[in-house]
This record gives C-alpha cells, sequence and structure tokens, in this order.
C-alpha cells in the first residue's frame, strides 16, 4: 500500500504529464474510529475499484478539520492517525493520501478540490462518502455539487448510506463516543464492529502495584488525543506481538493514593505474565466494564476487591466465546 503525504501534493494546483499515473477511485471522509459504517463505505470502494481495476484510494486530512476551524482544545480521537491508518489498510485499501489541513489548503474552493485536485492530479474517476460529507472552502460543497461535477467530467459517483443501529440511528463517530464517555463499552464496540483498543509503550509506573498489592500492572503511554472511556475497571483482551493475553485494566486516577494525575491513566493487569516489557508496545482490547474506580480507606481492602474483579474476568472468559478476528481488525501490520 502506498502512502503519499502532503510533500507530494501540490495542494489544489493542477498537474499535468503526469498520464502514467492509474486511475483512483477515492473515498472521502475522516473516518475516526473505522467503524462499521465506515467499513462498508470503504469495502465498497475496495469492490468498485477492483472491477475497473482503479486505485482503492483514501484521502484523509490531517488534523481534523474541527480541530483547526473550530480551534478546540479538547478534541480526542477514537483512532489517531497511526491506529487509523493500519486499519485501512488492513481492510484492503491501496493507497491513503494523508493532505496537511492548512490555511491554504482550507482557502481551496469545493469545486478546485473536486475537479483540480481530485480527478485532474489524482486521477479520480469514482467517488464514495457519505451523507452528511462536506467539502471545500466553508464546507459548501456537498452530494448536489458532486452530482454535478461527476456528470460534467464523468467520474463515478457512490453516496453511501449509513449504516443505523437497532434504533435506527445513524452510526458515526461522535455517538459511539458518547457510549464510550459513559462507558457503555458493548454498545461502543457493536457499532465499533471490533472491540476499541488502545494501543501505547509500556512505561515505568510507581511500582505500587507489584510491591504492595501483589498485582503488578503494566502502565500504558497515551497518545494525548486518544479518547479514553469513562474511568472504571474493563476485562480485556492484551496483544504484545503475536501473543494476546487475559487481563484486568484499569482507566483511572487511583483515588486509594494521593497523587496529581493530569489526566487519567491506563494500566493493565496481564494474568499469568511475568515477562519484563518496558518499552515495549502492547494493545488493549476493552471486553466489559464491571466496576467504577473506587477509593479505598486501606490499601488490603482493595487488594481484595482486585481478587474479586480477577474472579469475574475468569468466569467471563469462561463463558464468553471471543471472536479473535475482530481483535485483529485494527492489529498493526
Ligand atoms: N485503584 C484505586 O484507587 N481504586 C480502585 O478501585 C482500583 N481498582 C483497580 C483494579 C484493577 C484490576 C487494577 C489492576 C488496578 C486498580 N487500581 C485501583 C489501581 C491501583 O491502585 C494501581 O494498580 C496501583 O496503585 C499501582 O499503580
Ligand atoms: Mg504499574
Amino acid at each position: 500500500m502506498r502512502i503519499i503525504g502532503n510533500n507530494n501534493i501540490d495542494n489544489g494546483k493542477s498537474v499535468l504529464g503526469h498520464e502514467e499515473k492509474p486511475f483512483t477511485y477515492i473515498a472521502l471522509g475522516f473516518f475516526d474510529g473505522v467503524h462499521i459504517g465506515h467499513q462498508a463505505l470503504l469495502k465498497s470502494c475496495i469492490e468498485k475499484a477492483r472491477e475497473v481495476q482503479a486505485v482503492s484510494t483514501v484521502l484523509l486530512l490531517e488534523p481534523h478539520p474541527d480541530k483547526i476551524v473550530k480551534e478546540l482544545n479538547h478534541f480526542y480521537l477514537l483512532t489517531p492517525l497511526p491506529e487509523r491508518i493500519a486499519m485501512i489498510k488492513k481492510l484492503g485499501i491501496q493507497q491513503i493520501i494523508i493532505i496537511d489541513f492548512t490555511p491554504e489548503f482550507q482557502s481551496i474552493r469545493a469545486e478546485d478540490f473536486i475537479v483540480r485536485m481530485l480527478f485532474e492530479q489524482f486521477k479520480m474517476r469514482g467517488v464514495f462518502f457519505g451523507y452528511n460529507y462536506h467539502f471545500g472552502y466553508q464546507k459548501k460543497g456537498d452530494f448536489q455539487l458532486m452530482e454535478k461535477l461527476s456528470r460534467k467530467y464523468h467520474f463515478r459517483y457512490y453516496l453511501i448510506e449509513p449504516v443505523k443501529t437497532d434504533e435506527n440511528i445513524s452510526i458515526s463517530s461522535t455517538i459511539i463516543k458518547e457510549q464510550l464517555e459513559r462507558g457503555n463499552i458493548l454498545k461502543a464496540n457493536q457499532w465499533l464492529g471490533y472491540p476499541y483498543k488502545i494501543t501505547g509503550k509500556v512505561i515505568h509506573g510507581d511500582n505500587r502495584g507489584a510491591k504492595i498489592l501483589s498485582v503488578p500492572t503494566a502502565n500504558i503511554a497515551i497518545p494525548e488525543e486518544k479518547m479514553l472511556p469513562k474511568n472504571g475497571i474493563y476485562i480485556a483482551l492484551v496483544e504484545i506481538g503475536r501473543e494476546i493475553y487475559q487481563g484486568l485494566v484499569n482507566i483511572g486516577v487511583k483515588p486509594t493514593f494521593k497523587q496529581k494525575l493530569k489526566r487519567a491513566g491506563v494500566e493493565v493487569h496481564i494474568f499469568e505474565f511475568h515477562h519484563n516489557i518496558y518499552q515495549q508496545e502492547l494493545s488493549i482490547s476493552l471486553l466489559k466494564r464491571i466496576r467504577d474506580e473506587k477509593k479505598f480507606s486501606r490499601v488490603e481492602d482493595l487488594t481484595m476487591q482486585i481478587n474479586q474483579d480477577k474472579l469475574i474476568a475468569h468466569t467471563y472468559f469462561k463463558e464468553n466465546i471471543i471472536d479473535y478476528k475482530t481483535i485483529h481488525m485494527n492489529k498493526k501490520s
């Protein structure tokens, strides 16, 4: 798969003399979470492109337009760029174009974006997008403009229907984030099509887990923009290299111990695991939330509670069949 960065892109201007470049079918969107709605759109792009031997392509704007335009301080993502790229690649998209969402880029008119950039420069002959997709300067471009341009320039135009929840709501990154905020990991996972995953390097914690509680934990460094679900204790699967382990995750501020944390931390206790994994990358797939984080007046009470948590997790793993295919869906390779 090819990833084209901004350096190769002559933002907005038309480039001639690239006749050797293959035609592309381009999926447009931000694709945060690569949820089941995105997956349907991307799969149809891959299939249709294959029929005409075009290169299936995703065009990503980075950072998220809303982050720049609305100047939001706290803008969390389900999938920071590296995770998103890995997942899109895994689905079978052949090329990803990443465009810096700069002020220059923002000032490109909707029609120029489609015609000069996508059609002329990237040889787009098919386009895929959802109903809520708007594009170009002041987001003035919509599906009606796209349809008009597709007739004028003769490219295929696919407006993809949203995938709906059982309650008939269109699945979007926003409604998935709302579920995570409430700790409804089951709903979030159902709409994502895979268990929500947190990836990061193992860093040094305070060693209290191993020393005092007899529950060693790996503390994970989390990318700043990564969305964390509601604080609490979660049953999880842990991927280290090619191995998958069972474990329990604490997301929170450890109120039992006085400390100043700017943001909730993520740490995982991996069952039957005794290796030193500092500096290694691991991924945690959250399966079920079992309780809130609590402040205990005695450390022994916390230890007892964690032993209770372990029993609940063991029962869970006994009673549930884990679909490992979806765990691997967003595995980097
Ligand atoms: N810390 C708390 O202050 N309250 C809790 O309810 C709590 N629950 C935990 C449950 C599990 C399964 C794990 C692994 C950790 C939990 N912790 C909790 C965090 C614990 O205080 C931490 O692992 C140690 O202090 C080492 O950093
Ligand atoms: Mg630790």
